[in-house]
């Protein structure tokens, strides 16, 4: 049971999730109540300003465990991870920090007795003989990048806590996340943010993916709303505990960059693929998400062009 009273820890609390679903956190259980960590202070005002902020490595379980001391949380998000993109250039690097981050916090929440702990998965768990249209909720995962491989074996970490130690893991396989507060690092669906900044900033944009690459994409809203959906569900309804697909719109380059055009006329893309193509060419193109709507009432909000005008909309206001 969750109440308003939890005090809350944000693993990850300065990246492009954490920054938004701390403030979101803090609005919900109270500014003092949730104590954002990461490697770095935040930059953004809002986050640095409105709650308490701790220095913290995933890989230094010391400083966590002191921590968890202090504070007694009952419910903790640990979003810390490297990123598909980024993962590739130092694999061995990315397995630790995505691994042994996540047992060192399940670890901790087991000898704490956290009540609910969040951790996020992603469709980089699938890879290429996976079915690539509407991805059932159990197929063939044979992801072939180090953070999906990572994400696929936390997720069965995440199911064997539940399994034999009664630990409430909760975890959602998010599709692309795009945001106007804050830059996704190091990831495959990157340019779904950058082509934004760009429009407005130059007018047209070199996108490192080929045209008609078709990728599952979540406006940021629809993700914060999914992720608390599913964290204040109860906890019979949750059914699946390794992690739930997630869907809410597929779309590719030439898509966005239409729904762009319809504020922006004169803008323009070129392609030039990089090594991301290979990753992408990997993932679905769209994700059966029945599991999560019938299990705890999953709905998203925003398609494709209701996206386009929120991201143009506040990225202006954000510029004056
Ligand atoms: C990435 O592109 O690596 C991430 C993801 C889909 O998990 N955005």
């Amino acid at each position: 049971m969750t109440t308003t009273d939890d005090t809350i820890l944000v693993i990850g609390a300065c990246g492009q999730l954490g920054s938004e679903l701390t403030l979101e956190l803090r609005k919900l259980y109270g500014n003092a109540n949730v104590v954002a960590a990461d490697i770095q202070e935040p930059k953004q005002a809002d986050l640095r300003d409105s709650g308490p902020f701790a220095i913290a490595d995933v890989l230094d379980a010391t400083r966590l465990a002191d921590l968890f001391t202090q504070y007694k949380f009952k419910q903790v998000y640990h979003l810390a991870a490297i990123l598909s993109a980024t993962g590739e250039k130092n694999p061995k690097f990315a397995w630790k920090l995505n691994m042994d981050g996540l047992i060192n916090v399940l670890d901790l929440c087991l000898e704490h007795k956290v009540e609910r702990v969040y951790w996020p998965s992603s469709i980089a768990v699938f890879g290429p003989n996976t079915p690539r249209q509407d991805t059932p909720q159990h197929t063939v995962m044979d992801p072939n990048t180090i953070y999906g491989i990572s994400k696929q074996a936390g997720e069965r970490w995440c199911e064997y806590y539940f399994e034999k130690y009664g630990l409430d893991v909760r975890s959602l396989r998010y599709p692309g996340l795009i945001g106007w507060k804050a830059l996704p690092g190091g990831g495959t669906t990157d340019y779904a943010v950058d082509i934004y900044h760009q429009a407005l900033d130059k007018g047209t944009y070199e996108c490192f993916l080929s045209e008609g690459t078709y990728l599952p994409m979540m406006y940021m809203s629809d993700a914060i709303k999914a992720t608390l959906d599913l964290m204040h569900a109860p906890a019979e309804k949750v059914k699946v505990r390794s992690s739930y697909n997630l869907s809410a719109i597929s779309f590719s380059p030439k898509e966005i960059t239409a729904s762009i055009q319809r504020h922006i006329p004169d803008f323009t893309i070129t392609y030039k693929p990089d090594s991301r193509q290979q990753i992408a060419d990997s993932w679905p193109q769209s994700i059966d998400d029945s599991a999560a709507r019938q299990d705890w009432g999953w709905q998203p909000e925003f398609d494709l062009d209701t996206m386009t005008d929120d991201m143009l909309l506040n990225l202006k206001e954000a510029r004056i």
